[in-house]
């Protein structure tokens, strides 16, 4: 039986990857390293660190520890700039009356998203209130995959795993949300979310019913 709903942020309430993607391709181009859209689909769900390791994979590029720090803080100053202009509107149609529609029905929601900037994003969405649980980039030692962010947000409802269900969009988040022992609705492509439990294609899709015999 479900009784709380975890949502990620970037994908599946709001369409931050765009400003992640500007901001990585202004370092990429930088660096003379060629990244284009598709490459932004596995920096998806995963660390600042984690990204920019992968964008120098791309690039057959290697760096000191210092080094990459320094260009991971600059990446975020660009990504910290564009994400102040962010507004209301730009959360996905119909998903904050979503998530009002399940509380009233009484299940208990929370956000948990790598990003250390969810904060921000979330008061500048002008939804901070929505979520009882909150847990972001700041508040845990291992990125998606691994499940520590669902397992600390289910804990900080006090429900256990198995009776949460976790809202992503990327492959990483998928498979975190599984390793806690929890169901997942994966939002987009079957490329990307295959192995969620189900899967739609814009977050305001699910239907509570959807949940019957879970
Ligand atoms: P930051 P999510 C993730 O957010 C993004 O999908 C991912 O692309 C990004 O690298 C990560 O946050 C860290 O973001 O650099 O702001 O700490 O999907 O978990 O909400
Ligand atoms: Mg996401």
């Amino acid at each position: 039986m479900i009784k709380a709903l975890i949502f990620d942020l970037d994908g599946v309430i709001v369409d931050t990857a765009h400003y992640h993607f500007v901001a990585w391709q202004r370092l990429a181009r930088e660096l003379g390293i060629d990244f284009t859209e598709k490459d932004n689909e596995r920096l998806k769900g995963v660390s600042r660190m984690r990204s920019l390791e992968i964008i120098l994979e791309i690039g057959n590029r290697q760096m000191s520890e210092s080094e990459k720090e320094r260009l991971a803080t600059r990446k975020n100053a660009w990504f910290v700039e564009y994400i102040q202009n962010v507004k209301p509107d730009e959360i996905f149609p119909g998903v904050k009356e979503m998530i009002q529609t399940c509380k009233a029905a009484g299940f208990r929601v929370a956000l948990a998203s790598s990003s250390k900037n969810a904060r921000t994003v979330l008061r500048n969405l002008k939804v901070e209130d929505l979520f009882e649980g909150f847990v972001d980039g700041n508040m845990i030692t291992h990125s998606k995959p691994n499940p520590e962010i669902f397992l600390k947000a289910a804990a900080q409802l006090g429900v256990e795993p198995q009776h949460c269900v976790v809202f992503e969009d990327a492959e990483a988040g998928v498979e975190a949300a599984l390793a806690a022992g929890m169901k997942c609705v994966g939002v987009g492509s079957p490329e990307n979310v295959g192995k969620a439990n189900q899967i739609v294609k814009n977050t305001a899709d699910f239907k509570l019913a959807d949940l019957a015999g879970w």
